[in-house]
């Protein structure tokens, strides 16, 4: 074999032509190299949905590069003598075909990161580490935002991000006058039969084949495997952005923040899978959504809406991300303990709200915003779970998780864990929050109307009981004055009766039983 000059190390979700370790290969001189290891699918306990999808894009993925003439050696995880994790994949290969030098795209995660550093000692060679500049913002232009402000208000960055892509702009103005829509897309929905159904892929024989792989060897993980209807290669992930641009983006503003059972979908996109291993790029798909305003096909408050979660939200949760690691996914603000409840791996709880989810989750790896955020999270901070737990619970469970987006949403915005870093405010709410944004209390045994005693709505006491619980930490929070105002006029006996409801569900929870 003549020698080769550089290998090229991709990881699975790094899935993209245009990949800056891509940039200069060279099919004649080169070698990409590929692994699927036990390391990466066990750190933590994926859902069986995320790492077959994971294993079947990367599969097809190498494919596609054999096509272009590359040589690429690609270890599946049944391979004979398959090392189980990065470094000792690439050493080996190293070992065997002795290259001048290896290229890596930096990872997503900080523990990747620090195992990358110490590659080049590790194998006597230069490793060229290059920036991921398939996000908007680089690391330094996130830092040099960040620095000197007191509060990282995403608003204000996303702000920023407008301006740097033009995207909704009219010269230096917001399109429509304003820079946010978001008081427009607060409405709940109701069922629609008529409403298109999302695209989805039967497995193809790749697919089959990594489906058994995975019952075989993570039948214990938490998951099925029957609803697998991913996108596996980048054609069909730009199907899937055509047809929700097509098909759901102009109602996708009016419905974002509603859930409703039976439609775990909704006008959502699905398509963080697919930006997040690489086969989507975020600044195209957010084009492509102007462009549907541009044409007067899709409402500006869905267009501005969906692209700020593009660039504003997943662009700022990343920056906070390696602006704080190491030590973000430890902190723990609030001092919560309790551990996370069984029934977040089964969805056995009469709690309509959670098991919905949960249920949902456990079938698609998937959930939407609103119902990670405000359902299962809004759970874990009221019900005061150990942070840790909860962060690692979603980065196993849904198929786009990755720590560097799924930390600062969890440890964040919802568990308030970071004192404030992420969100001002914690996002807690009582049951009549999800009453109203939701039908899943028309269904639930609890009556979200009542606020304590046998079938009370568990959300209501555990709603005050968190306040005043972590009244020492929380009360000067300007944001909550109205509620701690509340709170405090309330009689002795009133908040003694919250008081006590809420421990006795709590109880209830720690000795496993059903709630
Ligand atoms: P849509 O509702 O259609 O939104 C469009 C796109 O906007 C998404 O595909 C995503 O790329 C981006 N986006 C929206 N909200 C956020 C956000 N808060 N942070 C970053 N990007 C956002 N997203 C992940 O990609 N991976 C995660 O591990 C993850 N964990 C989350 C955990 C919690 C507790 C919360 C509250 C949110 C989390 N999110 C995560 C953000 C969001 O819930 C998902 O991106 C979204 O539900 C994906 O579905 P969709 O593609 O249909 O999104
Ligand atoms: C999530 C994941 C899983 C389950 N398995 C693999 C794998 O076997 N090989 C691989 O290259 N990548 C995998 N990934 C994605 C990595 O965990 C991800 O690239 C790093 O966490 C950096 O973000
Ligand atoms: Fe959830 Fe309470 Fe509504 Fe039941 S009544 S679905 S527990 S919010």
């Amino acid at each position: 074999m003549p020698s080769i000059r550089h290998l090229i190390f991709i990881l699975g979700d790094q899935l993209s032509p245009n990949l800056a370790s891509l940039r200069d290969a060279d099919p004649a001189q080169d070698v990409i190299l590929m692994c699927e290891v036990m390391a990466e699918a066990t750190y933590v306990r994926h859902h069986k949905l995320k790492i077959a999808f994971i294993f079947s894009a990367m599969r097809h993925f190498a494919e596609e590069l054999r096509q272009q003439g590359f040589t690429v050696r690609y270890r599946r995880l049944d391979d004979e003598g398959n090392k189980g994790s990065f470094r000792e994949e690439l050493r080996a290969a190293v070992a065997e075909l002795s290259p001048d030098c290896v290229i890596v795209t930096e990872p997503g995660e900080w523990r990747v990161l620090e195992d990358m550093k110490g590659w080049r000692q590790l194998l006597g060679l230069p490793v060229d580490i290059r920036a991921d500049d398939r996000f908007l913002c680089s690391h330094k232009e996130f830092r040099d935002w960040a620095s000197g402000r007191k509060e990282l208000t995403m608003e204000f960055f996303y702000r920023e991000m407008r301006r740097k892509t033009g995207l909704l702009m009219e010269g230096d103005h917001p399109a429509g006058g304003r820079w946010n829509y978001d008081a427009e897309n607060r409405k709940p929905a109701s069922p629609d039969l008529l409403r298109p159904k999302h695209k989805s892929y039967k497995p193809d024989a790749l697919s089959q084949e990594v489906i058994a792989l995975v019952e075989e060897r993570f039948g214990d993980h938490i998951g099925r495997l029957d609803r697998f209807g991913f996108a596996v290669t980048r054609a069909q992930a730009e199907t899937v952005l055509e047809s929700f641009i097509r098909d759901f983006l102009p109602q996708f503003g009016e419905t974002q923040d509603a859930m409703l059972v039976g439609d775990p979908f909704l006008n959502h996109s699905l398509i963080s899978f697919y930006i997040n291993i690489g086969f989507l790029d975020p600044l195209a798909v957010c084009r492509a959504a102007e462009e549907e305003y541009r044409a007067c096909r899709a409402p500006l408050n869905a267009v501005e809406g969906f692209i700020r979660q593009i660039i504003g939200w997943r662009e700022y949760v990343r920056g906070v991300y390696w602006l704080k690691m190491p030590g973000y996914t430890e902190l723990n603000f609030l001092e919560a303990k309790r551990p996370l409840p069984g029934f977040f791996w089964t969805g056995e709880t009469d709690m309509k709200c959670l098991s919905t989810v949960i249920d949902e989750t456990i079938d698609h790896a998937y959930a939407h915003h609103i119902q990670r955020l405000m359902i299962t999270g809004n759970f874990a901070l009221l019900a005061g779970i150990d942070p840790f737990q909860v962060h690692e619970w979603y980065l196993e469970v849904y198929a786009d998780a990755y720590e560097w987006v799924e930390a600062p949403n969890v440890i964040g915005m919802t568990q308030f864990a970071d004192g404030g870093i992420l969100g001002s405010k914690p996002y807690a709410a009582s049951g009549n929050y999800i009453s109203k944004m939701s039908d899943y209390c028309q269904h639930c045994r609890y009556d979200v109307k009542k606020k304590v005693g046998e079938g009370a709505c568990p959300f209501n006491a555990l709603y005050w009981d968190f306040l005043d619980r972590n009244g020492e930490k929380l009360s000067a929070n300007r944001r909550l004055a109205q509620p701690y105002a509340t709170w405090r006029r309330m009689s002795d006996e009133q908040r003694g009766t919250y008081r006590k409801s809420a421990q006795g569900f709590l109880k209830k929870l720690e000795a496993g039983e059903k709630v």
